[in-house]
């Protein structure tokens, strides 16, 4: 079969100049380009698990790009993908990525050395988003320019080699048939290789930097005091929210394309700022404070009216006010800025967090265990009444006491208030549009939340009869959700029923819709339950 080929290409004009020809020369030269990047990033994925954890340029440049997108795009990707937004960002750097880098590979063939400048440019852009990463080292560009310098070398032989293929033979007869066999043995060695080497150290990486062994490790002490749970709390009605969301369906919202791994052994809490004593506590000092279980309800400013970003859960922690009053706040400040071991920031009121009827905590447990790894392993902060962005700091490792003024948190520039108090809401959870309903007795239920005042009431409105109340459960405190439930005798035909609460101090939830930027949805949510 090759020898056929090889006597086909001898009969052949040697610069073949049929279109069909070219095509497949321009395909295998973009191919080039992406062998190329596929070169790059294995090198630099194997350099960064010897060198540098942290340092993969592809979570690098997904990271740096979940940064920058604009607001609205973020809304949207949250909105169609929710949990899976990251995915799709991923998904969607790499197609970009594989069309540049064919593109490279289209230049450096036929306009070199066009295409090693487009890789060096790619090179620089990733080296700048991996330095400016928090936490970044100088060693963690090494293995991206060790990747690019690869994939230089690769360009330059691959392209050689499918040059003189495609131009014949220039050193006489036989050498066409060489070249081909040189430039297809030369590629697909390095495709395979790259694959291999590539896939294999990311596995290998995300394996090992796992924070699961470590939390495993975590012996939690007993709590001080445990969370009072009413009798009555917890309605039973199928298909409700339960009172206590399991961690494995807590929602999940952050910046973080890897789960950052914080090794509780030498994880440590600096507060600083205007404080009169700054100080640094470790994990087993923090578990020695004595930690209290509290029950908050966390909820996203994401969450859209009738949304599921949001969660309740019993959290074993210790104030943020006793490690405030330890450090001795200075008077002018009224914000404590709290940072992630990813580099992301929230601003809190000073005011919430000393507030003494208002348990501000530093949590490290969630549900009876140690928080989950992408819940905020190992110390995350949970402060009930505002919403998550600016009160629920995962994998903390400083409070910054200062100003409003003085300082500015991760989404502030980026189009959402500093302040954000979460906005009473209330959801229906069954039936949900699309069930089948069957005339007769139906429970319709559901959730609702005004924390830090607590719900007084859950009203509904079915189609246009006046709003009735509906039955609550037992608040465990006013920092928690409700559950409601109202028997009702459904009629065939289509209704919609509308819910809305009104809390402890007689504020009724807001009708007006409003989006999710700048500080919280608002309006009621109207569901259509068709009855059979
Ligand atoms: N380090 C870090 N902490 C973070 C965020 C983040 O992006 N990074 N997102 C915040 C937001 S917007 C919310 S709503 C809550 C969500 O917490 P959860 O993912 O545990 O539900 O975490 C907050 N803490
Ligand atoms: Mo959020």
């Amino acid at each position: 079969m090759a020898t056929s080929q090889a006597l086909k290409a001898d009969t052949r004009p040697k610069k073949s100049t049929s279109k069909g020809e070219r095509f497949k020369f321009a395909g295998l030269a973009a191919l080039t380009g992406v062998l190329a990047a596929a070169v790059l990033l294995a090198v630099a994925e194997l350099l960064a698990l010897i060198f540098a954890r942290t340092a993969s340029p592809i979570i690098a440049i997904g990271s740096f790009i979940i940064d920058i997108v604009p607001r609205p795009i973020k809304e949207l990707a949250i909105e169609l993908f929710g949990s899976a937004d990251k995915i799709v960002l991923l998904g969607s750097v790499g197609l970009a990525a594989v069309i540049a880098a064919a593109l490279a590979g289209l230049l450096q063939y036929f306009r070199p050395p066009l295409g090693l400048v487009l890789l060096g440019v790619a090179g620089v852009l990733s080296v700048l988003a991996l330095v400016t990463r928090a936490g970044a080292g100088p060693l963690d560009s090494i293995p991206t320019i060790l990747g690019v310098v690869a994939a230089a070398v690769f360009l330059l032989m691959s392209t050689r080699l499918l040059r003189s293929w495609h131009d014949g033979h220039p050193a006489g007869p036989g050498d066409g048939r060489l070249d081909r066999r040189g430039f297809l043995r030369v590629t697909g060695i390095t495709a395979a290789g790259a694959v291999v080497v590539g896939a294999g150290s990311r596995v290998v990486n995300s394996l090992t930097s796992n924070a699961d062994a470590l939390r495993a490790d975590v012996a939690l002490p007993a709590p001080g005091t445990t969370l009072e749970v009413p009798a009555g709390a917890e309605l039973d009605v199928p298909g409700i929210s339960p009172l206590f969301t399991p961690n494995s369906d807590f929602y999940r919202v952050d910046t973080a394309l890897t789960i950052p791994t914080v090794d509780p052994n030498t994880w440590s809490l600096k507060v600083y700022g205007m404080v009169d004593q700054e100080f640094e506590i470790t994990f087993k000092e923090l578990l020695d404070m004595g930690l209290d279980e509290f029950g908050i309800t966390l909820t996203c400013v994401s969450n859209q009216v009738g949304g599921n970003l949001l969660g309740n859960a019993k959290w074993l922690g210790v104030p943020v006010r006793e490690l405030l009053a330890r450090a001795g706040v200075q008077s002018g400040a009224d914000m404590v800025l709290s940072r992630s071991a990813d580099g992301y920031t929230a601003s809190t009121p000073l005011s919430t967090l000393t507030d003494q009827n208002l348990d501000a905590i530093i949590a490290v447990a969630m549900n009876g265990e140690p928080l989950p790894p992408e819940h905020g392993f190992p110390v995350r902060m949970i402060t009930p009444g505002i919403y998550g962005y600016v009160g629920a700091t995962k994998w903390l490792t400083e409070l910054k006491v200062t100003t409003f003024a003085a300082d500015q948190a991760y989404w502030t520039p980026r189009g959402y208030d500093a302040e954000a108090p979460i906005k009473m809401s209330s959801r229906m959870d069954v039936p949900k549009s699309g069930d089948a309903t069957m005339a007769g007795q139906v429970t319709l239920a559901g959730v609702a939340w005004a924390q830090p005042i607590g719900v007084k009431t859950v009203e509904l409105q079915i189609d246009d009869a006046d709003y009735v109340a509906a039955n609550l459960s037992t608040p465990i405190n006013n920092s928690t959700w409700v559950q409601w439930s109202y028997d009702w005798t459904a009629t065939a035909g289509s209704h919609y029923v509308t819910v809305r609460a009104t809390d402890n101090d007689g504020n009724v939830q807001i009708s007006d819709r409003a989006p999710v930027a700048p500080n919280g949805s608002s309006g009621l949510q109207r569901t259509l339950v068709i009855v059979r």
